[in-house]
């Protein structure tokens, strides 16, 4: 289904295999292909966001945007907006993804007042729903801009401003329903100004109860409306703000314990942010799933020369590899996906741009999940991993495991015993050359 004509260069994107020259072809990704039971396509659950590809015109903080996309006009009206819709899904459709991502505030402009601004989210929205319904494209998640406004400068739910905390329970509640609306499957909160750039002005524990009593209200919201998607958190360390409350995937989750909430979400981890924290991509994947906490992926990627949040589209297959294993753990992402959480570069200024951009990124989660096949049929890495915690499977280790022991018998144990036994090499090398004859 072509509804545009910006796109009429470009053939729609398929399968053609790494043999294959063609720029506009996947070369890994193989929608219908089975890899470990289920089909690419199930597995990644492939989405595009709005805000980047759509709505990213190449503006950083040295100069505006640089990208001049045929369809804008160079206004962020209403009318505008109703005919963005189309480019979105003729690019979607195009490119072959089953799924996308917004924020209020992309798919829709502020209006004078308050009733107006929801108005118009609510005329986008069923555009949207037609569009979705004409293509199939369904909706991964939905989510509120609770940073971009000059009255979020100092906090959404964590502002001391209290009628900006109520203006938030307005966008939220709004979002929200605009979500179910679509069929959502997730609903996404980034607490872009959700943190603090000096303590001098800020009492950490007000903001704190602040912040858990929105999240609870947007539960009991969720609740009273029936909305059946999942809710997520995305943490990030910093920027916007110096100190984002929301740090990373283990601060989240003792937040959300401490309040009580924890049962109501799960993560949304994002390549960049992991790094941004000091962790790697993989340690707040392993780490949700350890917990039962994965719920999506932001998939994007940082530079390492830099300190800052370049969301730019992942190459790193050899990363998405060892990711897919904690994915396959986990049984698959669940209602998540895989979010392309990434903009082209200010000077990569063509609409082809867009789609060489999104063709990279799938490729390489589809190269990855193939070497993650390899791994996993082979079983040599599960085979060595199992063994180094074998003494738990027996004798005292397993009484530990199952709550049988206390200190008590712990020293008698070992005093009976003299001294531990001697520790087994961890091999972290040998491990390494088996994970590399993988790829
Ligand atoms: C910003 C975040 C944002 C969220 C959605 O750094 O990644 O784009 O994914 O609000
Ligand atoms: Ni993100
Ligand atoms: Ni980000």
């Amino acid at each position: 289904m072509a509804f545009t004509t910006f796109f009429d260069h470009i053939p729609t994107i398929a399968y053609e295999g790494v043999e294959s020259d063609n720029p506009f072809a996947f070369k890994w990704y193989d929608a219908k292909a089975k890899v470990l039971g289920k089909s690419m396509k199930d597995w990644m659950r492939n989405s595009v966001c709005y805000w980047h590809t759509f709505r990213g015109m190449g503006g950083d903080p040295f100069g505006p945007g640089t990208i001049c996309r045929p369809w804008e006009d160079g206004t962020d009206s209403l009318d505008q907006a109703l005919r963005r819709t189309e480019v979105v899904f003729d690019f979607l459709t195009k490119l072959g993804v089953e799924y996308y991502a917004f924020h209020d505030r992309d798919v829709a402009p502020e209006g004078g007042n308050l009733t107006e601004t929801n108005a118009n989210l609510w005329a986008v929205a069923k555009q949207l729903k037609k569009l979705q319904d004409a293509t199939g494209v369904k909706l991964l998640w939905g989510t509120a801009n609770l940073f971009s406004h000059p009255r979020f400068n100092q906090g959404a739910s964590t502002s001391p401003n209290a009628d900006v905390f109520a203006y938030c329970a307005n966008s939220v509640k709004e979002a929200i329903d605009v979500t179910k609306f679509l069929g959502g499957e997730n609903y996404v909160f980034w607490g872009g100004r959700e943190g603090y750039n000096s303590l001098l002005n800020t009492d950490l524990g007000r903001e704190g109860r602040h912040f858990a009593a929105f999240l609870g209200m947007a539960v009991d919201y969720a609740k009273s409306v029936k909305f059946r998607g999942q809710f997520l958190i995305e943490p990030k360390p910093c920027e916007p703000t110096k100190h984002q409350y929301d740090f990373d995937s283990a601060t989240v989750l003792g937040f959300l314990e401490r309040n009580g909430l924890a049962d109501h979400f799960k993560l949304n981890i994002e390549q960049n942010h992991a790094t941004l924290a000091g962790h790697d991509f993989n340690h707040e994947i392993a780490f949700a799933t350890s917990v039962g906490k994965l719920g999506s992926l932001d998939a994007n990627r940082g530079d390492t020369m830099n300190g800052w949040d370049t969301d730019q589209f992942p190459t790193d297959f050899r990363e998405a590899a060892q990711a897919w294993l904690y994915i396959h753990q986990n049984g698959g992402l669940g209602s998540g996906g895989l979010n392309y959480d990434a903009k082209v570069r200010r000077d990569s200024t063509d609409v082809d741009d867009m789609f060489h951009a999104h063709i990279c990124g799938i490729d390489t989660w589809a190269r990855g999940l193939r070497i993650a096949e390899k791994i996993i049929k082979d079983g040599k890495l599960a085979k060595v991993l199992k063994t180094r915690y074998a003494s738990y499977d027996k004798g005292i280790g397993a009484e530990i495991d199952k709550g049988r022991t206390d200190f008590r018998s712990l020293q008698a144990y070992i005093v009976k015993k003299g001294e531990a036994a001697p520790n087994a090499s961890g091999r972290q090398e040998l491990l390494e050359n088996v994970f590399n004859s993988y790829v």
